[in-house]
């Protein structure tokens, strides 16, 4: 089997892994010991006679695939569709609680605009949650712009969602042990800063033409690109490094501007060290412990393949064969496409 495809599989179960087993702590306010961490990943799940669950993390991920390998190409409306026949079927997947909103109106009002339901959200402001972010993984070789932005408008949830997708990506062309932490974080503030120039040049433009329509109010005073700076000072600490500090600097929250740099931190930290380590340091952050873990597994999952997930938490969680069967077939896509470029 190709190693790519070994990747693309570890990209997928990778994410589901640390939602399934992160959604044990969602919510928790404070960091966890790692020995609780690795006390309730590495042995108390043995016990669990019924698959641990997977949450609104997972369920968005698993329309993103579907969309994908049943349109053979990234097409939004169908995204769409996906994700709003997903969460009708299933609504108690621990979704976030203004996106439900945003399901609604797309099922009731099939808007010629995709992305109007969410540019209306918390006064033309747009969500800055992590969920664009938290399920961005299959497209991290297409657009992840664009997929955000059916559900979070708010330039904070994009880029989050774009940096992530960004890391993913990166980590597919990166074979262990060889994980240059330095140059990893070098692209990704080139990355960044890009998108953060962006958004300053499209805010300037807003308030020199006043708006017209949906309010734009971004949050100039959140920047990646000095979050994902720091993330070498505290890489130069090693184990010396108190997850205190981890928190402080990115947060753990569920604003996509704290879960992803922090879900990034713990793939670089931990991630060069093991799979299974990434997943329980980004758990022992605390707070939206699924999602961090998501994004971590997702990070993770693509350096080091599928075959580094533990058995056991591919036995335990639920929804590892449809994972596998997806990265299946968007490998296919991704071979075919190979042929035709
Ligand atoms: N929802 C959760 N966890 C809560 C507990 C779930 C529990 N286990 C249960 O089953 O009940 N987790 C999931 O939500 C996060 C992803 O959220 P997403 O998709 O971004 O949702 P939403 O509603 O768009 O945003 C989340 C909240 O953030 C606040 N917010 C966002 N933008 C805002 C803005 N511009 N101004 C003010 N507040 C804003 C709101 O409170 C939103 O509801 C993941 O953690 C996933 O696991
Ligand atoms: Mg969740
Ligand atoms: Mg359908
Ligand atoms: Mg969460």
């Amino acid at each position: 089997m190709s190693r790519m495809l070994h990747k693309f599989r570890g990209t997928l179960v990778g994410a589901l892994v640390g939602d399934c087993l992160g959604s044990h702590y969602e919510g928790v306010p404070y960091i966890l010991p790692w020995r609780e961490v690795t006390d309730y990943t590495l042995t108390k799940i043995k016990d669990k006679k019924e698959p641990i669950p997977y949450t609104d993390d997972t369920a968005m991920t698993r329309a993103i695939c579907k969309s994908l390998t049943e349109q053979k190409k990234y097409d939004n409306r169908s995204m769409a569709q996906e994700f709003v026949e997903e969460f009708f079927r299933e609504p108690h997947r621990g979704y976030g609680a203004a996106v439900g909103t945003v399901f609604k109106r797309l099922q009731d009002e099939n808007p010629e605009d995709i992305t109007l339901p969410a540019r209306c959200q918390f006064d033309g402001q747009g969500s800055y949650g992590n969920g664009a972010a938290m399920r961005i993984s299959p497209v991290a070789l297409l657009n992840a712009r664009k997929n955000a932005l059916i559900t979070h408008a708010h330039i904070n949830g994009v880029i989050g969602a774009i940096l992530q997708a960004e890391a993913v990506f990166k980590a597919l062309l990166l074979e262990p042990p060889n994980l240059d932490t330095d140059k990893f974080i070098d692209q990704l503030i080139e990355v960044a800063e890009k998108l953060e120039k962006d958004k300053e040049a499209s805010s300037e433009k807003k308030e020199d033409s006043g708006h017209s329509g949906i309010p734009s109010h971004p949050n100039k005073t959140v920047s990646y690109v000095k979050k994902i700076k720091e993330m070498k000072e505290l890489l130069s600490k090693g184990d010396a490094l108190e997850p205190k500090t981890v928190v402080e600097t990115f947060g753990n929250g569920i604003r996509a501007e704290e879960a992803v740099p922090a879900a990034i931190f713990s793939f670089l930290h931990k991630g060069k060290v093991s799979f299974d380590e990434s997943i329980n340091y980004a758990i022992s952050l605390g707070g939206d412990t699924d999602t961090i873990a998501s994004m971590a597994g997702a990070i993770s999952g693509a350096y080091w393949g599928v075959n580094e997930v533990p058995e056991l938490w591919k036995s335990k969680c639920e929804g590892v064969e449809e994972a596998i069967e997806f990265a299946n077939k968007i490998y296919e896509l991704h071979e075919q496409r190979k042929e035709t470029d």
